[in-house]
Order: structure tokens, then sequence, then C-alpha cells
């Protein structure tokens, strides 16, 4: 066996595919931005939440067969189909070491030229990624579970810009609500659509990239946006 040949069965037994037919999650995560934001506005930094929209747009749209695409905090889901029509190929054939390394290199090399607009030294964030298959029934359930999450995120961050570590030990989201009220704050109110709901991507029924914050943590809404977005033609 030549030399070359003998490489590449090392190199493919490793190589492992993503079902085909069957949507394929991908989630890309900010590396310890707990660090990297530091120095960023508390609780929320708006031009980081920017810099992540317009990243997450730019890597959507190199993603063959990109559905939908949910951000909040450090992280981005999008999902990807290869069933438009029974032809249509999935992304690197749905490769996953290819999707892994080609998103989260894409997001890091996107993210921090996106960020240089708004610093004077160079960034080095870094993002992990991790892909995917779920059931088609489950994608809405996905997005549902990252965008509930973030709700929680959400409302203990705005809490925590009010009160100390150990005013907030043990309370529920609800108990951090009735706080807020005794120092005239409403977290339902009081900040952007973006910080208290995510943001959305999708292909509305035409196929146009819309990008929407309004879609509360709710399933209906969230499967609505995944019924315009998932192919017809299965
Ligand atoms: N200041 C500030 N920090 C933010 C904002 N959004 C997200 N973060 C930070 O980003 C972190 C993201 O959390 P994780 O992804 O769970 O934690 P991580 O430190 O990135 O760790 P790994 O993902 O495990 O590498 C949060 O804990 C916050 O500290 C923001 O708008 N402002
Ligand atoms: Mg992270």
């Amino acid at each position: 066996m030549k030399l070359a040949e003998r490489m590449k069965k090392y190199e493919y037994i490793t190589r492992d595919h993503l079902m085909p037919r069957i949507p394929v999650i991908v989630r890309v995560d900010g590396k310890a931005f707990h660090t990297f934001t530091k120095n960023f506005d508390r609780p929320f930094d708006y031009r980081f939440m920017d810099t992540m929209a317009t990243s997450v747009l730019e890597v959507f749209k190199e993603m063959q067969g990109c559905k939908m695409a949910y951000i909040q905090s450090d992280e981005a889901s999008f999902v990807l189909t290869d069933y438009d029509q029974l032809d249509t190929q999935g992304w690197f054939d749905y490769n996953q070491q290819k999707i892994v390394s080609i998103s989260a290199s894409t997001m890091t090399a996107v993210f921090n030229y996106q960020l240089s607009k708004y610093t004077e030294e160079p960034t080095c964030a870094r993002f992990d990624s991790r892909a995917f298959n779920v059931p088609e029934a489950e994608v809405a359930n996905y997005f549902l579970w990252r965008a509930q999450d973030w709700h929680r995120n959400s409302v203990t961050m705005y809490a925590q810009a009010s009160f100390s570590h150990k005013e907030l030990h043990k309370k529920t989201i609800s108990d951090m609500h009735d706080m807020l009220y005794t120092r005239g704050k409403n977290w339902a109110t009081d900040i952007p659509l973006r910080a208290r709901n995510g943001t959305f991507i999708y292909r509305d029924a035409s196929g146009v990239i819309q990008t929407s914050s309004l879609i509360q943590p709710q399933y209906v809404a969230i499967d609505k946006l995944w019924e315009q977005a998932r192919p017809r033609e299965v």
C-alpha cells in the first residue's frame, strides 16, 4: 500500500458524517467569554450584541442549507438541512469535522474582524462549535430550549446589576422580578428586545433572510418560524 493511501486510511477511519435528510444543529459558543467580556458594559453590552448579530449573519450566509439561527449571549445555534430537493447536498456533505472546524473558524475570524470596529487593539476571541442531528419534530424545541435559557440568564444578569450575589442567592426568576420592582425597575420594559428575547435569523417563505428579536421563548412562535423556514419538499 502506498504511503498516501495508508495515511488516508487513518484519516478516514474517524471521519464521521451526520445522518442525511435529518436536520443538523450547529452551535458556536465563545470560549471563556466570562473573561473575554470583563471590560464590556454590564449587564448588557450592545456593541457586543451587534457584533454577534452581524457575525452570525455572515456565518449563516456561508452555511449551505442554513434555514434558521438564534443568537443569545456568546452563542449562536444554526439549523441546516439537506432535503430541499431529492438531490440537495448537505453542507460539506454533512462531514462533522468539516462542519465543526469551519463553523468555529469562520465565526472566530468574522467576530474579531467585526469587533475591531469598536476596539483599538486586535482581539483574540475564539469560538468552539458542535454539530449534531436533531429530528425534524424537535427543531423548534431545541430553539425553545436555548431561548428559555437566555430568558433566565437575561433576568439574572439584569438583577445582578442591582443586587449582590448574596441577595440573589437561591432566588427564583419570579423573585428577581419582584425584587427589581422594589427598586423601580422592570425587566420587561427597561431593556431592548434583543437583550430580552435574543435574536432569530431565518428564511421567510420567499427564502429571504430576516432578523427578528420579537420572538418570545414560546413554542408556538418558534415553531411558526421553523415552519416557514424548513424545506417543503422532503
Ligand atoms: N459584560 C457582558 N458580558 C456578557 C454579555 N453577554 C455575555 N457575556 C458574558 O459571556 C459569558 C457567556 O457564558 P458561557 O458561555 O456560559 O461561559 P464562558 O465563560 O464563555 O465559558 P465557556 O463557554 O465554557 O468557554 C457570560 O457568563 C457573561 O459573562 C454582555 O452583554 N455583557
Ligand atoms: Mg462561552
